[in-house]
């Protein structure tokens, strides 16, 4: 299913998203972005869907914009094509309340890596790295990256990534706590998997809560954050999973969750 560009797989609550012009390194052109964003769309509004994972074909994640349709767009307002593309993509990533998990296959470079640190999980294969590139082409990180980096790994490791445009290696970044972990290159699959299928079955509504309050707190003081949190458990204090979730505790078995607010 799916596009040319972006293909979609979904089975048991797990809808699979993956990059797909793995001989450009999975670039975003425009037709692209389009693709995405619709299947995540779809994937949003999918009640059988309660975990995305998204991911790129071939040896690459994502080699952020596709440099040649942007010479052949031409380059006199960069900035639209954030206005119109990536800066859409990251909204809808960071507030859609179900969980996307990224599986960063091999490189991920300029937007690519950013669009990828939007998302909620990020795990990486072993030999993946994470590469700032923008200034390497007189540009300025883009796609969140200059808000999502000094939040994660603060502002003297942001600055020397983005100016310098090194490759981060994906254990590093594990390491800095960029990312969730790194596994070996052989066992990525089964791994973002594994994590999809236990996320498939977890209480989805609490955990759309529990990203929107995560969310929120980079900008609320706490007793803002405070109030958010009693306002939030209310709701998911009345949701059927809660109930469930505490009665499944009481009887010792395992709860069964549906996902839905009510
Ligand atoms: O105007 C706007 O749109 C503003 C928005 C900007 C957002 C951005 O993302 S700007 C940053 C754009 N990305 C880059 O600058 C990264 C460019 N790519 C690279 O630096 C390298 O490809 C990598 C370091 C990622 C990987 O290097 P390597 O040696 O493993 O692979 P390669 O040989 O460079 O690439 C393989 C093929 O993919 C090659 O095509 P070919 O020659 O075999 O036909 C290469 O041209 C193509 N490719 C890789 N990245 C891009 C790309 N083609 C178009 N755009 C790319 N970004």
């Amino acid at each position: 299913m799916g596009g040319e560009t972006v293909l979609v797989a979904s089975s048991g609550g797990v809808t699979r998203l993956t990059l797909n012009r793995p001989d450009k390194l999975n670039a975003f052109t425009l037709a692209m972005h389009a693709e995405l964003r619709a299947a995540l769309e779809a994937a949003g509004a999918d009640s059988q869907c309660r975990v995305i994972v998204l991911t790129g074909a071939g040896r690459a994640f994502c080699a952020g914009q596709d440099l040649a349709e942007t010479r052949g767009g031409g380059t006199a307002d960069a900035g639209s094509r954030l206005e119109q593309a990536y800066n859409p993509l990251v909204k809808f990533i960071t507030s859609l309340e179900k969980p996307i998990i990224c599986a960063v296959n091999g490189i991920a470079a300029g937007a690519g890596a950013n669009v990828a640190l939007a998302c909620d999980i990020v795990v990486a294969a072993r030999s993946a790295s994470f590469l700032q590139a923008f200034t390497r082409i007189g540009l300025v990180p883009d796609a969140s990256g200059t808000w999502t980096l000094p939040r994660l790994i603060g502002p003297a490791r942001a600055r020397a990534l983005t100016m310098l445009a090194e490759p981060l290696p994906a254990e590093t970044a594990a390491a800095w706590g960029l990312i969730w972990k790194t596994v070996d290159d052989d066992k990525l699959e089964a791994e973002v998997s594994a994590l999809a299928s236990k996320l498939a079955i977890a209480p989805t509504y609490a955990l759309g809560l529990t990203k929107r309050a995560l969310a929120l707190s980079s900008t609320n003081t706490l007793a803002q954050q405070l109030d958010l949190e009693r306002d939030l458990q209310r709701k998911a204090g009345a949701s059927p999973d809660a109930a469930e979730g505490i009665r499944a505790f009481l009887e010792k078995r395992a709860p069964k969750f549906t996902g839905k607010s009510a």
